[in-house]
């Protein structure tokens, strides 16, 4: 290296390092130290500098981290300590079993006043367990686990997982270091991942465990890099250092110092009841987590009570796992209903053998259209997998081919409304096919009325969606105008309704004559046009009749309505039908303060976008959003380096250090209320 300049040298060095720190920040921490620009420029040096001095490039580069050269097969990897499995618990009483084994074990008995055990709790990662191994702070190695004694190697696909460090950082680094873990996908990554296989015609994973098994096992590491895979470390193989962590807890918080991620849930406990709370709050989180888990592991805490315990056959005596409800379960296909949607869209909707499935029981989910049933090869008879995961609905996510019985039946996609007999069209270049039959049809006609009620359009407070189905299969309306002729005595002569809960509803309905312009836009029902879009129509034109008189060119001009929404609305408002029940819903009484062109123009926080993150005590949510947007802000969902102010209420996690560390001002929400105040 005797040719290359001193000051590239230590321009090499200091961006390697810097790189990683980024990818630190931004990929274990989850709070970005700098913008993406300043991290793109600065790999960008460091490219330039390798494609000069080629010689220079090595492993624990962060350039490569998006995959080399592909392999023609996997070596085999013998791992030098065994990667132990984890025996299992399904209810409570064999977690206390365990825990008796474990006092039983450590003589406890004998003792007068025996203490409870301390146990280190984790979520159980639902990826594939993998073995790092770093010499002198290098990662050398990454294998699976194989059948615990021998894996493959897949050291290639792990750098390019950028969770995982290239070169340890901090102090007292280990000269041998064998890092276990998990290696998962997140469930934004999996549904990206699939909604691309999806659209390129290729087969779907059934789960993100599969996926990130399938993405691990790439002869060619650059698809592994274009995988949004994560890992979690969650123990130790190998270990050659000067001093030892004494438990569990401070032993993954080590790993943490030296750049890995660790569960952001693992928590310390003392005795098994205190474990069964731990389940219990996380059994209640489940759902919400950005990954699967699919159980608690408990590690006795204490890593010489843990040596003491040792093992036996091939899983450790101090730790044990307790399973979560399956989120898959197979079941049978027993019939393929068709739903008609507000917007005429034809769903198809299997009807299953009711099976628990994700903690709930399950019986219909949807198969969104008729390519997903292609796609899926079902027929009515089959056996599926269900799966149930996270706040999405129950998914068909594969057929068990060799389970079809022989009267399976085809599935027949309409070609008449099941509803009004209209056509059913597909549109050229859409997935989804509709109802022609627009008002005519009485699905479309019950969705844009329960749409045009629902408490963010126009808010009719006691008219339930069983009683909308009622009132228009009598043929007592028609349309959401005619909500405003209802009369007490009609309403009262039908099931169900008391003298008193009739009286309240046309109270409600009388009340939500006052409306927003707004919500008004949004209440119509007009296809992609949700709250923010009905929000934007009303500071925009101001007014309806400007709305309707407005053709595309005029939407197109507006920020943040694209051709296709500016489509839907002038299709919408050229519809005579629709301009009549807009025409008979203004006779009614229904109206709204007109907006001032004035206050309007001078809209202050127009071209502002802010993110409210945390609680709100005072003003809810909803509210402070609405506000927001009349005062012509934007409300997004995530913080960027474009945010203008993020509102930080109690309990505010990810999005306000992300704020913070981009600089962006934050304010509670007493300093909120005071600015809207002000302004
Ligand atoms: O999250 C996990 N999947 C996980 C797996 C975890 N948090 N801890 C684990 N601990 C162990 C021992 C106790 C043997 C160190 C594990 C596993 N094992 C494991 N994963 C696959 C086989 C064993």
């Amino acid at each position: 290296m005797a040719n290359i300049p001193e000051h590239v040298l230590s321009d090499y060095e200091r961006l390697k390092d810097e790189l990683n720190q980024h990818n630190h920040s931004y990929y274990v921490l989850d709070d970005p130290s700098v913008p993406d620009s300043e991290y793109d420029r600065q790999m960008r040096q460091l490219q330039d500098i390798e494609s000069q001095y080629p010689s220079l490039r090595t492993s624990d580069s962060p350039s490569q981290r998006v995959g080399g050269e592909a392999l023609s097969a996997f070596t085999q990897v013998h791992h030098d300590v065994a990667m132990l499995s984890l025996d299992n618990a399904f209810s409570q009483a064999e977690l206390e079993d365990f825990d008796r084994r474990v006092k039983d074990r450590l003589n406890y008995a004998a003792l007068t006043q025996p203490p409870e055990i301390d146990y280190a709790c984790e979520p159980k990662l639902d990826g594939v367990a993998v073995s790092l191994l770093y010499r002198d702070g290098l990662l050398e190695r990454g294998a699976t686990r194989g059948d615990g004694t021998v894996g493959e190697d897949i050291t290639a696909n792990v750098r390019t997982i950028n969770s995982i460090p290239l070169k340890l950082v901090g102090d007292h680094i280990p000269s041998l270091l064998e890092v276990r873990g998990e290696i998962y996908l997140p469930r934004a990554g999996f549904e990206s991942l699939n909604a691309k296989a999806i659209a390129a015609g290729e087969k779907a994973f059934v789960n993100p465990r599969n996926a990130a098994a399938g993405s691990l096992r790439q002869l060619d590491s650059k698809i592994t890099a274009s995988r949004p895979l994560e890992m979690c470390a969650y123990s130790v193989g190998q270990f050659v250092a000067e001093t030892r962590p004494d438990s569990h807890l401070s032993m993954l918080q080590t790993l943490a110092s030296w750049g890995f991620k660790i569960n952001e849930h693992m928590q310390v406990v003392s005795g098994i009841a205190a474990c069964e709370d731990y389940y219990q709050i996380l059994a209640e989180r489940r759902d919400g987590l950005a990954y699967d888990i699919d159980g608690i592991v408990y590690k006795v805490n204490d890593l010489r009570l843990q040596e003491r315990l040792g093992f036996v056959a091939k899983a450790p005596r101090w730790a044990i796992a307790r399973k979560f409800p399956a989120q898959e379960e197979m079941t049978q296909l027993l019939d393929v209903e068709f739903q008609v949607g507000r917007t005429g869209a034809v769903t198809p909707v299997a009807r299953l053998e009711p099976v628990f499935v994700g903690g709930v029981t399950v019986s219909n989910a949807t198969l969104h259209n008729g390519d997903e049933i292609q796609r899926l090869g079902i027929c009515i008879g089959d056996t599926v997998i269900i799966r149930r995961a996270g706040d999405v609905i129950p998914q068909v996510a594969k057929l068990v081919l060799d389970r079809r019985p022989a009267n399976a039946r085809p599935i027949v996609f309409p070609e008449r409304c099941p509803v009004c007999d209209s056509a059913v069209v597909r549109a050229e270049g859409e997935a989804v096919a509709r109802c022609s039959g627009g008002l005519f049809c009485g699905a479309q006609i019950k969705q844009a009325i329960k749409h045009f009620s629902s408490r963010k359009a126009m808010d009719i407070d006691g008219l339930g969606d069983k009683l909308v189905d009622l009132l228009v299969d009598r043929e007592v309306i028609f349309s959401v105008a005619d909500l405003y002729d209802l009369k007490t005595e009609q309403l009262q002569g039908l099931e169900r309704l008391a003298e008193k809960s009739a009286a309240n509803l046309v109270a409600a309905i009388e009340a939500s004559k006052a409306t927003s312009l707004a919500k008004f836009f949004y209440s119509l029902g007009i296809r992609e046009v949700g709250e923010t879009t009905g929000q934007t129509l009303a500071n925009n034109f101001g007014s309806l009749e400007a709305v309707i008189a407005a053709d595309t060119e005029a939407l197109l001009e507006v920020d943040d309505i694209g051709p296709i929404v500016a489509g839907h609305i002038v299709d919408f408002f050229r519809n005579p039908d629709n301009l009549s029940i807009i025409q008979a819903l203004r006779d009614a009484g229904v109206s709204w303060p007109d907006i001032d062109q004035n206050a309007q123009a001078s809209q202050p926080l127009k071209g502002q976008t802010w993110v409210l993150t945390g609680g709100m005590d005072i003003m809810s949510r909803a509210e402070a959003k609405d506000r927001l947007q009349e005062l012509g802000a934007k409300v997004a969902g995530s913080v960027s380096a474009k945010t203008a102010q993020v509102v930080a209420g109690p309990g505010a996690g990810s999005k306000l250090t992300k704020a913070q560390s981009l600089d962006i001002p934050v304010m509670n929400e007493a300093e909120f209320i005071e600015f809207l105040n002000r302004v």
